[in-house]
């Protein structure tokens, strides 16, 4: 294992001493904001809770939850816990909808969140002697800022390359032999597509990729290990609890190590709020230990995936996460079922398709119609109708299989879709359904 920003004090400490960390870290914490989050004292008092009834991990379940309704019902200042002057940078998600989440980071927040992202880094097979090209996006997305600062941290020469400008970013991956890339999995299939499309395979020295920020199936991880000739990394986060490196792959590839150092991870029925167990599927919860601007306690991050303590192979011990499967808040009811776009991602590679689609929702009379369009590859584009219409049913029928209700498919020439150069776009959902 690469040792240069391992932390093997730290990663490797066994479980009873991490709790121990934890505990003493949520008392301060606890403590830290109830002196001085106003909005947060009000919601522990209205919770009937004082920092005097947390006394360590145990406790933890005593907290409220926080949610995003919180962050923008308090947004943009209300949850600071440091004066501004001790602030030295903002992040802030997306906000497709409803307002922004704005998260604030002192020097010290950023120090550690760099250090998150340089272990993602060292999982990954980086040393100081590995060229990172990162193009997720920079400026006020996480992705950019966190994978810079972390590949800084292990002594890596960063390219801060951003996203988009294809051709750029071949230029430099080959001129500069990138090894290590660092990018949204959409985006990353987007440049293998384009890397293969020009021939310049082998003149691309990428060993590795870590990739995330969006939902993604082992299926497309495959697709692009095998056109960029890669091992690829699962990496992820969240804006609200600091961006990337909250949770990182290993060699071992069975989950994502969350550092728990720095957060509590917690999984809870995300209907009811009651506390699962180990191995359970629900809601992921993140508190976090170590913020100073932006701590946030028992944050539901709509995630739903399943934790476990397994011992791993690469010696770390930290607690490891399942890819998320879905966001219970973004999982689609069709016809009353249940809907998650990596189900279909699934369906479609596993067929042999390309993991560009789109899928539309629409409702008309009353009743839910549901388009995935698919893109062929170049080699399956025909003008043979029989044949397009024949690759349509069999995908029809295996997505039956999956779902348990039936789509229209329709496949759509190459490069008809458009590309995505941060998170794809992957569901149109046109139904008014509040
Ligand atoms: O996406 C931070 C990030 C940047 C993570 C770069 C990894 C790499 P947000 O824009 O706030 O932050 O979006 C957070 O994205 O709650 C998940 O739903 C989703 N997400 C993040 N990583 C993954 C992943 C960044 N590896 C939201 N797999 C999270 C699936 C992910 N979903």
């Amino acid at each position: 294992m690469a040792k240069q920003y391992f932390q093997p004090e730290i990663e490797t400490m066994p479980a009873e001493e991490i709790k121990k960390h934890q505990s003493a870290c949520l008392v301060k914490q606890v403590q830290h904001v109830w002196d001085n989050v106003p909005y947060y004292r009000k919601k522990m008092e209205d919770a009937g809770v004082t920092p005097q009834d947390i006394h360590g991990v145990e406790d933890l379940h005593k907290l409220p939850f926080v949610t995003k309704d919180d962050l923008r019902e308090a947004y943009p200042y209300g949850l600071l816990a440091k004066p501004l002057e001790d602030c030295v940078r903002i992040q802030s998600t997306s906000g497709t909808t409803g307002r922004r989440v704005v998260a604030f980071y002192t020097r010290h927040d950023l120090d550690l969140w760099e250090d998150c992202c340089a272990r993602a880094i060292v999982a990954a097979g980086g040393t100081k002697e590995d060229v990172v090209h990162v193009s997720y996006g920079y400026g006020l997305f996480t992705g950019g800022p966190g994978l810079n600062g972390g590949s800084h941290k292990v002594g890596c020469l960063t390219l801060p390359m951003s996203s988009g400008n294809t051709d750029r970013q071949i230029q430099f991956m080959t001129d500069l032999g990138s090894t290590i890339l660092c990018c949204t999995p959409s985006y990353a299939a987007y440049l293998a597509e384009s890397i293969q499309e020009r021939g310049l395979n082998d003149q691309i020295r990428l060993k590795a990729g870590i990739f995330g920020a969006e939902a993604w199936t082992d299926e497309m991880r495959h697709d692009i290990e095998e056109k960029l000739g890669i091992k690829a990394y699962d990496i992820y986060g969240l804006t609200e609890i600091s961006g990337p490196g909250v949770a990182f792959e290993c060699e071992e590839q069975t989950g994502m190590h969350i550092n728990e150092d720095h957060f509590i991870a917690e999984i809870i029925n995300p209907k009811t709020g009651e506390v699962l167990p180990e191995g359970e599927k629900g809601e992921l919860v993140f508190t976090s230990l170590t913020k100073e601007a932006f701590p946030l306690l028992r944050y539901r991050t709509r995630d739903l995936c399943v934790l476990n303590r397994k011992p791993c192979s690469c010696g770390r011990t930290h607690v490891k996460m399942s890819k998320p499967m879905g966001r219970s808040d973004d999982m689609l009811i069709i016809r009353g079922v249940n809907v998650f776009p990596s189900q279909i991602e699934t369906v479609l590679l596993n067929t042999g398709m390309t993991p560009n689609y789109q899928i539309i929702v629409d409702r008309k009379n009353n009743s839910d119609t549901f388009d995935i369009n698919v893109e062929m590859s170049q080699e399956m584009f025909s003008d043979n109708l029989a044949v397009v219409s024949e690759k349509e049913k069999e995908l029809v029928s295996a997505l039956k299989g999956m779902l348990g209700i039936q789509a229209k498919v329709h496949l759509v020439a190459p490069k008809t879709i458009t590309r995505s150069e941060g998170k794809a776009v992957r569901v149109i959902d046109k139904r008014k359904l509040y």
